[in-house]
């Protein structure tokens, strides 16, 4: 492992999250970039007759290499590795992309509430930005200590412009207790699954662009089906709690779209467990 700031370690635990952890330099950052934003282009009438979107907000690692590529960044699993230890599986990744002067929010929420993983701590996203995500820009906000906290209850919205896969949120939060997370470019935050956050809309005249990785260890163990699937990014899963994918053959490879409807058809039975529509990004797919 390369030397790193261990510092964030106990930020984590105290609070569930921390930010400010750099990853990308600028060039990185503005290569990554322009691959997301040339995908855009190539694919502005959608994926086998899915949006885009759907890809890069819903385990984009299955079908889209540079976000399977982007999750085993060694710099990010040596962080990592300090919170979950050395075997590391990553459960989805995904953007969040706010454009400039857009509406879209995301509500109160802890994020392990719909994933059927329980109430683990074994479970952390590491969210990177790709543009400077400040405060204007609709940056993540989050309430330290909860994460101490037991899952709340939220309620479903399918709000228009909340970009949660059921417009989910939890009603009365304190909001002078939140913390601003900004980012710069290549900045990386990691929060745990049960803290409590948020993000408003973004004000700025930069697009604002996050990948979120949802990395797990072995031993989480779901609560509410029998398994769930996982790519293994480092060390040893000696715990078959998850069923192991082995990344992208290549871009929107046919065999891989397969494995992304199976595994989405699979992963919203749980994730949509009880909502009152099957809508939105977890909606099956034939
Ligand atoms: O990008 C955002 O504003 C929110 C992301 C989020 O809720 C998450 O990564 O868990």
């Amino acid at each position: 492992m390369n030397s790193i700031d261990k510092s964030f370690v106990n930020k984590y635990k105290k609070n569930g999250f921390c930010y400010g952890i750099e990853i990308f330099s600028e060039n990185e950052t503005n290569n990554i970039r322009s691959e997301i934003e040339d995908l855009e282009l190539k694919f502005k009438n959608g994926v086998s007759g899915q949006k885009l979107d759907q890809y890069f907000r819903v385990n984009g690692h299955i079908v889209i290499p540079l976000l399977a590529n982007l999750s085993k960044s060694p710099k990010i699993l040596d962080h990592v590795e300090l919170l979950l230890g050395s075997n590391i599986l990553v459960w989805s990744v995904e953007l969040f992309i706010k454009e400039p002067g857009s509406s879209k929010i995301v509500s109160w929420h802890q994020d392990l509430t719909y994933w059927g993983m329980g109430e683990t701590d074994g479970e952390v996203t590491a969210w990177i930005a790709l543009s400077n995500v400040t405060i204007e820009a609709g940056c993540m906000r989050f309430i330290p200590g909860s994460h101490n906290k037991n899952i709340l209850k939220h309620e479903d919205t399918f709000h228009k412009d909340n970009l949660l896969s059921r417009g989910q949120e939890i009603k009365g939060i304190s909001e002078k207790d939140a913390v601003f997370a900004p980012l710069r470019p290549g900045e990386m935050s990691l929060h745990h699954g049960k803290c409590l956050h948020a993000s408003g809309i973004n004000n700025s005249n930069e697009r604002r662009i996050g990948v979120a990785i949802r990395y797990v260890k072995p031993d989480v163990k779901g609560t509410d089906n029998d398994h769930d699937f996982a790519m293994l990014v480092r060390g040893l899963d000696d715990k078959s709690g998850w069923y192991n994918f082995a990344g992208p053959r290549g871009l929107f490879n046919k065999k891989d779209l397969v494995i992304y409807n199976y595994i989405l058809n699979y992963q919203s039975k749980v994730l949509m467990a009880g909502a009152n529509t099957n809508e939105g990004m977890y909606k099956t797919i034939k």
